[in-house]
């Protein structure tokens, strides 16, 4: 580890996204928004869902990129601040454009400000890892994780902004009933954006071969997992004609 890298701080917070994840696993409830506010959270003081989803995912991405302002004199271009690039591009989508285009339930306060801790500690994480711990050689560009990795990314990238492009699309503005999502990847599995999203972590854990970017990844895994299993519920609850085929939240597979 590099000088002015405190291992302490670094594997107590990726340890916490791991915990965090099992406990999801562990209390097997989804998160209180979205098909389960009024079921979970029905007296909740609430947001609308664009305020929402700005006020919690902003630290995601104003941390990383404070860091990589104040970094970029002299580590422009290495491989640690390129990949810290690719988070802050994420959370640049989810924070100022997601947004905007959301038409979902306003969100609970409650969950809002566990969100917006949640966001926070996770991006301090990432990028004081990226920019204080990782060690990568100059010819980590070239190394097959790196390159796969993006690859990962930027595909599950793609599929999760497809897959909420067409979730949003089910609904007029003001409208709240659910459908059955059609086309993209909703074609094999009830959670498609998640699908998306888990294989960009998974891809970013890769590129960036880290621990706090692994345990990210995992704890995608659980949170987005059960949520997929309950929306999967949902719809065979809800719809008389969902399609049976439909898996869960892997093609073909679960
Ligand atoms: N935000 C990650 N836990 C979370 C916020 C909540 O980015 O304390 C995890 C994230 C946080 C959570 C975050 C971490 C854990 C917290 C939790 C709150 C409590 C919890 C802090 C930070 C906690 C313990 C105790 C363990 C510490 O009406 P509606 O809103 O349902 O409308 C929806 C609409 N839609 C439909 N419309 C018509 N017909 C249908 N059939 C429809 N189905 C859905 O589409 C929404 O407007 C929209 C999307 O809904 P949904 O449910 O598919 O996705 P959603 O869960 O809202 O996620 C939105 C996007 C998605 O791309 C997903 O991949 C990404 O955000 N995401 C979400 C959560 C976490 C995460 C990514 C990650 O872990 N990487």
């Amino acid at each position: 580890m590099p000088v002015g890298c405190l291992e302490t701080p670094v594997l107590a917070g990726s340890a916490c996204l791991a915990v965090l994840g099992a406990l999801v696993l562990y209390k097997g409830e989804p998160a209180g928004y979205g098909k389960y506010l009024e079921s979970l959270m029905p007296a909740s003081v609430r947001l609308s869902a664009g305020a929402a989803w700005f006020l919690q995912e902003l630290p995601a991405f104003a941390v990383p990129l404070a860091i990589l302002i104040q970094q970029s004199s002299f580590s422009f271009g290495t491989p640690g601040t390129m990949l810290l690039g690719l988070f802050c591009v994420h959370y640049f989508h989810r924070t100022f454009i997601y947004s905007i285009v959301t038409r979902g339930r306003p969100l609970p306060v409650v969950v809002i400000v566990r969100a917006f801790v949640f966001c926070l500690g996770n991006g301090l994480l990432q990028s004081y890892y990226l920019v204080y711990c990782a060690e990568y050689t100059s010819d980590w560009y070239t190394d097959i994780r790196f390159s796969l990795g993006v690859l990962l990314f930027l595909l599950g990238m793609g599929i999760n902004i497809h897959s909420d492009h067409i979730l949003h699309n089910l609904r007029k503005p003001g409208e709240t009933a659910y459908k059955i999502p059609q086309g993209g990847l909703f074609t094999y599995v009830s959670g498609a954006n998640f699908f998306g999203e888990i294989m960009e972590w998974f891809g970013y854990a890769l590129a960036t071969w880290s621990l706090p970017a692994l345990s990210f990844a995992l704890f995608s895994l659980c949170f987005l997992g059960l949520r997929a299993f309950h929306h999967h519920r949902f719809y065979l609850k809800m719809f008389e004609d969902y399609p049976k085929s439909r898996k869960v939240l892997i093609p073909f597979i679960f």
